[in-house]
């Protein structure tokens, strides 16, 4: 077995003040309530009673009744029965991660917030990323925004910053988002379908939102489709405001970029891996942090005035508007590392309660109504989940700093608070803490003033520019993707008004968008377009919206599948496995048998998968590497003929020898032409650094057409 690599060394994470005499609840307080010291020696009832059988129940005669008095069985199915607690009523499906924040900058100019002041100082921080729509036993590839919420334990408290890795949302105020979220899952009758959009009711509501327009744009392209949790970017969404030590306040969005550059997969692709490996994502992620390949995230600010703010051609307080990198550029602040898996899913990942208004000094909210509306929602549902206001002693909540106050009771409390005095003002109780306006959390003094009022700010108006502008910022690819991802979910609509709808909403954004989309449709009539108030604006294009346009060339953190059988080649599979470690990747095998493959030199190669359960979609690239029979007996396997065709229908790089031949033939890419196409490496003319070159490069774009119709 390989050792497990350590995590870098690293400054101890700052702990707890233990001077302050103020109890924190791990270890919870009071003689009563300590832990026996050691392991208990043998399997025990909640109450520590020692168990004698596990196995049968107690019964009166071998064959006789079950007693009602045997309460080591009555305590063990009482507390199975109430195993569950309700799911997130969104983001239910998620996988989380300990980790590490580091602050790279001195932040004191703009922030009081203290883990944003030293460089080098470490805090650890529990990052939850999810689906949104999906149950909890969903599947990971839905087309879907990931959440991507991080918990950073400061030393004045904790700070959630719940965001999403889009940087924009589907409404501006938060009372629309019941209706939002009603639509989006399944129908209430038939409860399906599961974990997508592409369905009526979601679409209905969309065509009769036009601000959701920019968010489509975001959802149908392929940030929804993330290779990997660690390849996504991260964005705290709202704007906020930072507050320095002399009251002033500078706005603020929070990024998150990630050290593995964001990835996505193909449409098709998603689609299969969901049948594949439900569990892509998080098995992605533990796997990596498993093998100690630590994701590792940018934290950046984009900062600025309210001048630069009321320059702006939008409102900054409207969550459905970016501010274009090239605008205002980014501040590379701090980074995240995540370096630990939970050692249990519900205490953690489950019981994790993030909450948009945990924030801490120096961090303050605006007046965006998305943002104020989910100040309440968090703790509100948390309350719900976990049933008790006492869910901050759950020791995943807790902060890692003291804390005290005068709350006290409810259901679960874990504390054991002492003394006389739990009120104040108090001349009694000399050890309580009191509150300080010199340290304490000191909320901006905005002026506020205007009448009460249900209405949207004329400045929120604007629903098609940043759509028009993020469409035309993509790479070429991108935007056929968006084409046909819209066509995809519209072609799963059954309600033609719906699809019409929604052509009427897209020829606002783009004509040449909304012809496309019509096509794929096979709509003949002309398109009526909606009306828009305010029309799309041509604004100045933002290479920084493109995933291709930034992707760097590399190999990183990726997957390289290697199919093989009897008699493969010895000295070719080690040339390959040492250049895909060197490059960063790993390489699986996948064989005809669990058991693995004898080589030509006699070595046996265990397979890390069968031949059907490791299908292409689950690697990046791939290598076919039979011996001349073996060629010949896989093509009788429909699974290794699916393994090429997928690679090559998903434009991936292929590496191959001859003996390949009969699986191309039988899976139809008899014509594919490696003269042609950058993505087919045949080896005996190639080398392996040739395949490893050509991964880097990434998915071969110009293949597209010739394996889907590009409307
Ligand atoms: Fe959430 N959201 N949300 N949301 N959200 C929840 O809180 C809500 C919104 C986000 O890993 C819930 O603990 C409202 C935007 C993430 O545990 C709930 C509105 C963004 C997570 C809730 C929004 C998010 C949640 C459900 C509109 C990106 C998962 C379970 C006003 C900035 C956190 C829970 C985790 C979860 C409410 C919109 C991000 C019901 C009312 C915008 C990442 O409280």
């Amino acid at each position: 077995m390989p050792t497990k690599p350590k995590a870098p060394a690293a400054p101890p994470l700052a702990a707890p003040d233990t001077t302050t005499g103020i109890e924190t609840l791990t270890p919870p307080g009071g003689e009563l309530h300590q832990q026996a010291d050691g392991e208990p020696t043998q399997l025990t009832t909640n109450q520590g009673v020692p168990i004698g059988d596990n196995q049968n129940s107690l019964k009166a005669g071998a064959r006789g009744p079950v007693l009602l008095q045997d309460f080591i069985l009555r305590e063990k199915i009482m507390h199975f029965d109430h195993e569950r607690i309700p799911e997130r009523v969104v983001h239910a499906r998620g996988s989380a991660a300990h980790g590490f924040f580091e602050c790279l900058e001195d932040c004191s100019d703009i922030t009081t917030a203290d883990f944003l002041q030293r460089p080098g100082e470490r805090i650890p921080v529990f990052t939850r990323f999810s689906t949104v729509a999906g149950n909890k036993g969903s599947m990971d590839l839905a087309r879907d925004v990931r959440g991507f919420a991080v918990k950073f334990y400061t030393q004045q408290g904790n700070f959630d910053l719940v965001g999403n890795n889009i940087p924009v949302f589907f409404i501006q105020d938060a009372i629309k988002f019941p209706d939002l979220i009603h639509a989006a899952k399944q129908d209430p009758d038939r409860e399906f379908p599961q974990a997508q959009t592409a369905h009526d009711t979601f679409w209905d509501y969309i065509s009769l939102t036009p601000e959701s327009m920019h968010m489509i744009m975001w959802i149908m392209s392929d940030r929804t489709i993330p290779r990997s949790y660690r390849m996504m970017e991260g964005f705290g969404v709202h704007t906020f405001r930072l507050v320095n030590a002399q009251g002033q306040s500078t706005f603020v969005k929070f990024h998150w970029r990630p050290k593995l550059n964001s990835q996505s997969v193909v449409w098709d692709e998603a689609l299969k891996i969901n049948g594949a490996d439900p569990d892509f994502h998080r098995r992605d992620l533990w796997e990596a942090i498993d093998t100690g390949d630590f994701p590792e995230w940018e934290f950046c600010l984009q900062t600025f005035s309210q001048e630069q703010a009321d320059a702006l051609p939008f409102d900054v307080l409207d969550a459905t508007k970016i501010i274009p990198e090239e605008v205002i550029p980014l501040r590379v602040v701090g980074r995240m590392v995540l370096d630990r898996n939970p050692d249990n899913f519900f205490a953690e990942t489950e019981q994790v309660a993030y909450c948009a208004s945990h924030v801490v000094p120096g961090i303050d909210f605006t007046n965006d109504p998305l943002l104020q509306g989910r100040l309440f929602s968090y703790q509100d549902t948390q309350l719900k989940r976990l049933g008790s206001a006492n869910f901050h002693q759950i020791p995943i909540n807790q902060p890692r700093c003291p804390f005290h106050n005068l709350q006290r009771d409810g259901h679960m409390q874990m504390a054991v608070p002492k003394g006389q005095v739990n009120y104040e003002p108090s001349s009694l109780g000399e050890d309580i803490k009191r509150e300080s306006q010199a340290s304490g959390y000191r909320t901006f003094p905005n002026l506020e003033t205007g009448e009460q009022l249900r209405v949207r700010p004329e400045t929120f108006a604007d629903h098609y520019s940043q759509a028009r502008q993020f469409f035309l910022s993509q790479t070429e690819p991108e935007r056929d993707h968006i084409v046909a991802a819209l066509i995809f979910e519209l072609s799963k609509c059954n309600v033609a008004r719906v699809r019409t709808a929604m052509l009427a909403r897209l020829i606002n954004i783009d004509e040449s968008l909304a012809a496309r989309v019509a096509a794929g449709l096979g709509v003949k009539d002309p398109i009526v377009p909606a009306p828009a108030p305010v029309p799309a604006q041509d604004l100045e294009l933002s290479p920084a919206l493109s995933i291709l346009a930034k992707a760097a060339p590399g190999l990183k953190g990726r997957k390289i599948g290697a199919l093989v059988t009897d008699g493969v080649d010895d000295a070719l599979l080690d040339d390959l496995k040492a250049a895909v470690e060197a490059a960063g990747a790993k390489l699986a095998i996948i064989a005809p048998t669990i058991t693995g493959v004898t080589t030509a030199g006699g070595q046996l190669i265990p397979a890390d998968f069968r031949v059907d359960g490791g299908p292409s979609v689950l690697f990046d690239a791939v290598a076919i590497l039979p011996s001349d029979e073996g060629g010949a007996a896989l093509a009788l396997e429909a699974t290794a003929v699916n393994f090429v065709r997928d690679a090559f229908g998903h434009l991936k790089v292929i590496a191959y020898l001859p003996a390949a031949a009969p699986l191309f033939v039988k899976g139809g890419l008899s014509d594919a032409n490696p003269d042609a196409d950058t993505g087919l490496i045949n080896l005996p003319t190639k080398a392996v650094s040739d395949f490893i070159a050509a991964a880097e490069a990434g998915r071969v774009w110009a293949r597209e057409p010739l394996v889907r119709k590009v409307f």
